[in-house]
């Protein structure tokens, strides 16, 4: 089994946690499950960093004391995890006394080995990013990373020896052309490394929340220094305990530092420069992504133009956002987060492709095969569309692979949608609705539903690292065991025949709200940017109570032209917007629904017959489209006055007729 040392940044708390953050931390825990269902001993590491004279100065405008101030904002960055359904092994915070002791070791590790002298720093700061900024690079006046205005310090401070290193940096970064991914990031520290490097200012004597420096205890370690040094505290650097030892030996260096592209320079020159000089094993891979972006801007709790990651969680569901942010962000390079795009990426893949499919295949089993998964004829399987969608599935499992091992999960998300086109399609192409009409031919939908219902079985599997909710709710609704199997034994063919299947559900409603309805929901649940109040809670019901998506099974298309009426004659037929209010079963019917509306002038009774496809709590809330001057009628007893429109397929599950944006109920329809 080999081992898997994934990391994220420690995250300063001078704020609490936004979109950016959880970004990085969803991606590191996709990674690291991939890499479990891989069979690695994986170890996956975040945490906080708490020291610094931001911090300092942040604690004091929230009146707090420094100490109190950390645990309080820490506390955010901890609490975020569950909500993000984090598999993190450890929670690493740069104020625990295994920290301390590991930063003071390393230190004295590297001043032992002659790196480390005193002399006087004089030149700017910036204290948003707590980095020295050089007169070359100042940009008019500011920093060149975020813009801010930079302090002037002169202070007496300790210096690493950083520029004996440049030559052994370029000669480790042509050893390991994969040291830093992507490329571009590779070549920037390349041109900074050739550029030749000043030795760097490691200790501060103008505020105290920081490390003290060993054996001086006027200086307090410059952040980035104690910060860096996570990565080995948590694996037991600074412990000299024969435990500690063996768990550091067999750790470190670790696997992944994964960072966003604006601490590349800490990562890939500071960090194994000061490793060399310790005598220390460097990490093997530093892998930087891009920025999220709002309307250009980097989203940053110094600008405040963040966005909460909970408020979507809250909304949408945490698969949706999970989704969304993998897909969305090509790696390595930057994206806007836009409603809009989250939008059209909820409806269109996650309700559209995977939810309907997942409903459309078990339904069908449901249907034709009595809940229970059906045997495949063999000699069936030999023919082009089952063997051109086996091939899809058995080539899947090592792709997703080989594109999350290089971090590319936008990429291994296309390919699993692919795969779920390839499903949809093959259904298509089989018509298992058509088939079931005819018993001779009961073998071929017995094999068009097992093949169908196998693949989902895979996919889904594959999907637990990027949405462990939804992989599990599928394969609950598949009766698949919902333990994890190993991706190396993850083979086609393997869904048991007789499985009986589990309850359905609909994986991802739609949303039939506007961009603008939504994003007012989500501005109202936005947490205060600022650390020092509470994060009012949401008080607004999910947006979505829990509307079914809609399932399309494509009707056939008739050829003959139907006859033409007129205008007037369309306009015979009342059609009108109504809300249901109430649904509820028509007692011994499987197929109808008594639903109470609200036409706008009244609330009516309607009895439809969607019962096969939607669940009546699922309906409450909904707007829909009624026949309203149809002559009552008794069904099952129950008097209907008026009718419900839906698309309703041969053969397949009828679609309710819906709005993107909701008209208000009595609207007249034409
Ligand atoms: O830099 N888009 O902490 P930090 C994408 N403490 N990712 C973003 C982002 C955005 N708009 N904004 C933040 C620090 N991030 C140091 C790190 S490590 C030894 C010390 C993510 O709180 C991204 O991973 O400023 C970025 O590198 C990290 O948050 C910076 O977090």
């Amino acid at each position: 089994m080999s081992r898997f040392f994934i990391t994220t940044p420690i995250y300063y708390i001078n704020a609490e946690p936004h979109l950016g953050h959880a970004y990085t931390t969803m991606v590191a825990d996709a990674v690291a499950r991939a890499h479990r269902l891989m069979g690695d001993d994986v170890l996956f590491l975040t945490g906080t960093d708490e020291h610094g004279q931001k911090v300092e100065r942040a604690a004091k405008k929230a009146g707090l004391s420094t100490p109190e101030f950390a645990a309080r904002i820490a506390q955010k960055f901890l609490d975020i995890l569950p909500v993000l359904d984090i598999s993190n092994d450890d929670f690493i915070r740069t104020t625990e006394p295994r920290h301390r002791a590991a930063s003071q070791a390393l230190w004295r590790r590297v001043r032992e080995k002659g790196h480390i002298y005193k002399g006087k720093y004089e030149g700017w700061y910036c204290t948003i990013d707590e980095v020295f900024v050089p007169d070359t690079q100042l940009k008019d006046g500011r920093c060149p990373i975020c813009s801010n205005a930079v302090e002037r310090i002169a202070e007496e401070s300790y210096f690493f020896r950083l520029s004996a290193f440049q030559d052994r940096l370029l000669d480790h970064y042509e050893r390991h052309p994969d040291f830093v991914t992507p490329e571009a990031r590779r070549n920037e520290v390349l041109s900074f490394l050739r550029a030749g490097l000043e030795d760097l200012s490691i200790s501060r004597t103008s505020f105290t929340w920081g490390i003290p420096v060993p054996d001086d205890p006027a200086h307090v370690m410059y952040v980035w220094f104690d910060a860096l040094t996570n990565y080995m505290t948590a694996v037991g650097f600074g412990d000299e305990s024969p435990a500690a030892t063996k768990r550091f030996d067999s750790y470190w260096p670790a696997d992944v530092h994964l960072i966003g592209k604006e601490i590349v320079r800490q990562h890939a020159v500071y960090w194994p420069a000061l490793l060399l000089a310790a005598e220390l094993p460097l990490p093997k891979r530093i892998v930087s992504h891009g920025w999220w972006l709002m309307e250009g801007a980097k989203m940053s709790k110094s600008i405040g133009n963040v966005v909460a990651p909970q408020a979507y969680v809250s909304r949408f569901g945490l698969d949706a956002l999970r989704y969304f942010v993998f897909r969305e962000m090509v790696f390595g390079q930057d994206a806007d987060f836009t409603d809009e795009a989250f939008l059209t990426r909820y409806n269109a893949d996650l309700a559209n492709d995977l939810g309907n499919l997942v409903s459309r295949a078990t339904t069908m089993i449901h249907r034709y095969c009595e809940g229970i998964v059906p045997a495949a004829d063999v000699s069936l399987l030999s023919r082009p569309e089952e063997r051109s969608l086996s091939n899809t599935v058995d080539a899947l499992v090592k792709r997703v692979g080989k594109s999350v091992q290089s971090f590319q999960l936008s990429v291994a998300l296309r390919e699993i949608w692919d795969a779920i086109g390839a499903v949809n399609r093959y259904i298509v192409a089989r018509e298992p609705w058509r088939l079931a009409k005819d018993a001779s031919r009961r073998d071929e939908v017995d094999t068009a539903l097992f093949v169908a219902a196998d693949a989902l079985r895979v996919i889904a599997e594959l999907l637990r690292p990027f949405l462990p909710g939804t992989a599990e709710r599928t394969l609950r609704m598949l009766g698949v065991e919902p333990s994890p199997r190993a991706w190396a034994s993850l083979t086609r063919g393997d869904l048991a025949p007789g499985t009986r299947l589990g309850e359905i559900a609909a994986l991802f409603p739609r949303i039939e709200h506007t961009v603008q309805e939504l994003r007012q929901m989500t501005d109202d649940t936005k947490p205060p940017v600022a650390a020092n109040g509470p994060v009012q809670p949401s008080t607004q019901a999910p947006l979505h109570p829990s509307t079914p998506a809609p399932v399309s099974i494509p009707a056939p298309v008739s050829t003959l032209a139907p006859e033409r009426i007129s205008i007037d004659d369309f306009l015979k037929v009342e059609l009108r917007v109504a809300r249901v209010l109430a649904a509820e079963r028509v007692p011994k019917s499987s197929r109808l629904l008594k639903l109470s509306v609200d036409v706008g002038t009244e609330q009516r009774t309607i009895v439809a017959g969607i019962a096969e496809a939607y669940e009546p709590e699922s309906l409450v809330g909904r707007t829909v489209v009624v026949v309203f001057n149809l002559k009552p009628a008794k069904l099952m007893g129950v008097e209907s006055n008026g009718m419900v429109l839906a698309a309703s397929p041969e053969g397949g599950k009828p679609t309710l007729l819906g709005f993107t944006e909701p008209p208000e109920p009595g609207t007249r329809v034409r």
